[in-house]
C-alpha cells in the first residue's frame, strides 16, 4: 500500500508537469465559432476520417456531435464549459503517432454514426449516449504510445498503481481529473443520481477498451445473442452491449475505405515500432514481430490476423443483431481482401 501511494505520487507529479487546461483565448474563440453542419464533416457516415480537418475543425466536429444529439440542451451543459472541456481533453492527448486526439475523435465519431445511422440510439437512454460519447473522447487520454505489457515490463509507476488494465485505469483517471475542475465539468448541472450514473457508464466503457476485457465480454455477449436476446435493458446486458460497442468503435479504422485504412495502419505500425525501439534500447529485449521494424514485411499478414481474430467476429455478431451497422462489417471484409492480396505478394 505504501508502494501504491508512492506510485500515485509519482504519476501525479508526472501528470502535473504535463497536465494542461484549455487557455481562455482558445475557449473564447471556439465559443464564438459558428459550428458547421454534421454534413460538412460527414459525421453520419461510417467513412468519416479526419485527414482534411484542422485542429480547430476537430473541436468544432466534436461540438457538432453533442449538439446533434441535443445533449447540450437536455443536460444543461453550459456552452463555454463544453468548449473548454473539449479543448482540455484535446490538450491532454500526447503527440504520439496513433493513440492521439485524432484517434479519440474518430472513435467518438464511429459511436455517433452507430447511434444515428446505425440506429442504436433506440436502445440507449440520453444519459448513456452522453456517457458513451464522453468515454470515446476520453478513452485513451495521456496515452504514451506504449501498451500495458510495456508498463509492466518497465515497472512504471502506472503499472504499480494498476496491475491489470493499467493504461485504461489511467485514461479514466485523466478523464475524472479534467471533470474535477469546475470550469471543465460538463456534468455540473446533473442531479447527484444522474452524475453517479453517467460516471459509471464512462468508467465501464473506458475500462472495456482493454482488449483483455473484450475477450471476456465477447463470450458472454455471444451466449445472449445465441439465445435470441433482443431486450438489452437490464444493467448487465447494457454493460456488455456498451463494452462491445466501445471495442467496435476503437478498432473502426479497420472498416474505413482502403486509402484511409492503409494510412492509419501505417500510423499504428509506426507507434508499435517506436515501442519496439524502446524495448531494444531501454530493456535490451527483442521486441515481438509486431513491434519490430525489421519485420515490416509481415504487416499485411498481421492485419489479416487482426481482422480474422478480432474485427470480423466482432462486427459479424454486432451486425447480425443490429443490421444497420453492417457497413462496419463489409468495410472490414473488403480491407481483408486488400491486405490478403498484399500478403501474398511478399
Ligand atoms: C492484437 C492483440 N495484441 C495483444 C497482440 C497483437 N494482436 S494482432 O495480432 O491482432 C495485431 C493487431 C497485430 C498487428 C497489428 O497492427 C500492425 C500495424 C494489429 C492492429 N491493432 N492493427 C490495427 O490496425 C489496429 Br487499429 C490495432 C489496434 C491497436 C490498438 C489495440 C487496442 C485494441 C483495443 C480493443
Ligand atoms: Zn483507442
Amino acid at each position: 500500500n505504501a508502494c501504491k501511494l508512492m506510485a500515485k505520487q509519482k504519476v501525479a507529479l508526472e501528470c502535473l508537469s504535463y497536465h494542461a487546461t484549455a487557455s481562455s483565448e482558445d475557449t473564447t474563440k471556439l465559443c464564438q465559432d459558428v459550428i458547421p453542419s454534421a454534413e460538412t464533416y460527414n459525421l453520419y457516415s461510417f467513412k468519416f476520417h479526419d485527414f482534411d480537418l484542422s485542429d480547430e475543425d476537430t473541436c468544432r466536429a466534436t461540438l457538432r456531435m453533442f449538439l446533434e444529439c441535443n445533449l447540450v440542451e437536455k443536460f444543461h451543459i453550459p456552452y463555454d464549459v463544453l468548449c473548454r472541456w473539449t479543448l482540455s481533453v484535446k490538450k491532454n492527448y500526447r503527440p504520439v503517432k496513433y493513440h492521439n486526439w485524432r484517434h479519440a475523435l474518430n472513435v467518438a465519431q464511429t459511436m455517433f454514426a452507430m447511434m444515428k445511422t446505425g440506429k442504436m440510439e433506440r436502445f440507449m437512454s440520453d444519459l448513456e449516449i452522453l456517457g458513451l460519447l464522453v468515454a470515446c473522447l476520453c478513452h485513451d487520454l495521456d496515452h504514451r504510445g506504449t501498451n500495458n505489457a510495456f508498463q509492466t515490463k518497465t515497472e512504471s509507476p502506472l503499472a504499480i498503481l494498476y496491475s491489470t488494465s493499467t493504461m485504461e485505469h489511467h485514461h479514466f483517471d485523466q478523464c475524472v481529473m479534467i471533470l474535477n475542475s469546475e470550469s471543465n465539468n460538463i456534468f455540473q448541472a446533473l442531479s447527484p443520481v444522474d452524475y453517479k450514473c453517467v460516471m459509471r457508464v464512462v468508467e465501464t466503457a473506458i475500462l472495456s477498451t482493454d482488449l483483455a476485457m473484450y475477450f471476456k465480454k465477447k463470450s458472454k455477449f455471444l451466449d445472449l445473442v445465441d439465445n435470441g436476446e433482443f431486450d438489452w435493458q437490464s444493467p448487465e446486458k447494457k454493460e456488455l452491449l456498451c463494452g462491445m460497442m466501445m471495442t467496435a468503435c476503437d478498432v473502426s479504422a479497420i472498416a474505413k475505405p482502403w486509402e484511409v485504412q492503409h494510412k492509419v495502419a501505417k500510423l499504428v505500425a509506426d507507434e508499435f515500432f517506436d515501442q519496439g525501439d524502446l524495448e531494444k534500447l531501454q530493456l535490451n529485449q527483442q521486441p515481438i514481430a509486431m513491434m519490430d521494424r525489421e519485420k515490416k514485411d509481415e504487416l499485411p499478414q498481421m492485419q489479416v490476423g487482426f481482422i480474422d481474430m478480432i474485427c470480423l467476429p466482432l462486427y459479424r455478431v454486432l451486425s447480425d443483431t443490429f443490421p444497420w451497422i453492417q457497413p462496419l462489417y463489409s468495410g472490414t471484409f473488403e480491407n481483408r481482401q486488400r491486405w490478403q492480396d498484399l500478403a501474398e505478394k511478399v
